[in-house]
């Protein structure tokens, strides 16, 4: 018997990922806040293959069968009040990985839910939501998962997940990972933002804007012991934004739709780090006013 696993927020990267489980064998349930007047979604993916409709069953958060298996893919700024939401269903032994964009949230959620098993997961795979609701896996990438604090080896689950999910490994040092992927989207994110381009437009006329926040973000991760985090990183983000060339990237998403972005858990959180360290942040902090006020 499979596990049974819950997602969480089924925005653009949680439904490819639900795809991905679902593809490979896994039993995928969608949480849902709204009522249960419906008892299964189905989502359009294309990109993927087999590309077509993957079909779920839904469970309100609200209702009381016991989660042991959460996938946790919400914005940065909602991880706090949806994990609240199903608080009643978490077990001392549920398994929850937080696979959202920025830093700061492990802690808030160890503290909010002491004891619970946290895995921290970070993704460059692509894929961006239509309006008609399908999903585009615009870019392929790597998935790398690992406990938050730990060295812990993989857990028994992750065999599986890691054959459904591609390019899927276990990392013995999150917090090296999670600060590469900061950099990546702090270089990527608020400028595609700003300009309303593609992921693949940045290399094009702002290619230089690109390598000015690189060279940036690489001072400010030294002075915060994070080297290696940030070795290649000029070279690391031209990879993503060719990997990833037709995506709309997370924060141009939320633009678009009139959402708050998750700067704040990314840039912001990259400037206050400067700030802290005494380390020149002026491209960045330029364009976090940028985006705040672009995105009010
Ligand atoms: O993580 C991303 C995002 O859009 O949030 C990248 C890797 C930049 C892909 O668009």
């Amino acid at each position: 018997m499979t596990e049974r696993w819950y997602v969480l927020g089924a925005g653009a990267i949680g439904s490819l990922f639900a795809a991905f489980m679902q593809r490979g064998g896994i039993e995928v349930v969608l949480l849902d806040h709204r009522d249960g007047s419906t008892n299964s979604r189905s989502i359009d993916i294309d990109g993927l293959e087999p590309c077509g409709r993957f079909t779920y069953p839904v469970s309100t958060v609200g209702a009381p069968e016991k989660i042991d298996y959460l996938l946790v893919t919400t914005k940065a700024y909602t991880v706090l009040s949806a994990l609240a939401s199903v608080s009643h269903r978490l077990r001392d032994t549920t398994k929850v990985v937080l696979m959202v964009n920025g830093m700061g949230l492990d802690a808030a959620i160890q503290k909010a839910h002491p004891g619970l098993s946290l895995t921290l997961a970070t993704t460059t795979e692509g894929a961006y939501r239509r309006a008609d609701g399908s999903v585009c896996h615009a870019g392929s990438g790597r998935t790398l998962m690992g406990e938050a604090g730990g060295k812990a080896s993989p857990p028994p689950w992750f065999d599986l997940f890691s054959r459904s999910v591609p390019d899927c490994h276990w990392e013995h040092d999150m917090a090296v990972s999670l600060w590469r992927k900061l950099a990546i989207n702090a270089a990527i994110n608020p400028l595609t933002a700003v300009l309303g381009c593609t992921n693949g437009e940045l290399a094009g006329e702002p290619a230089d804007r690109v390598r000015a926040l690189c060279a940036e973000i690489t001072t400010v991760a030294e002075a915060a012991g994070m080297a290696r985090a940030v070795e290649d990183l000029e070279s690391t983000v031209f990879e993503v934004i060719r990997g990833t060339a037709d995506n709309r990237s997370s924060m141009l998403q939320d633009v678009e739709a009139g959402r708050p972005t998750e700067i704040e858990y990314i840039t912001g959180w990259l400037v206050e780090q400067a700030n802290k360290l005494g380390v020149d942040a002026t491209n960045n902090t330029r364009l976090l006013e940028a985006v705040r006020t672009h995105a009010r």
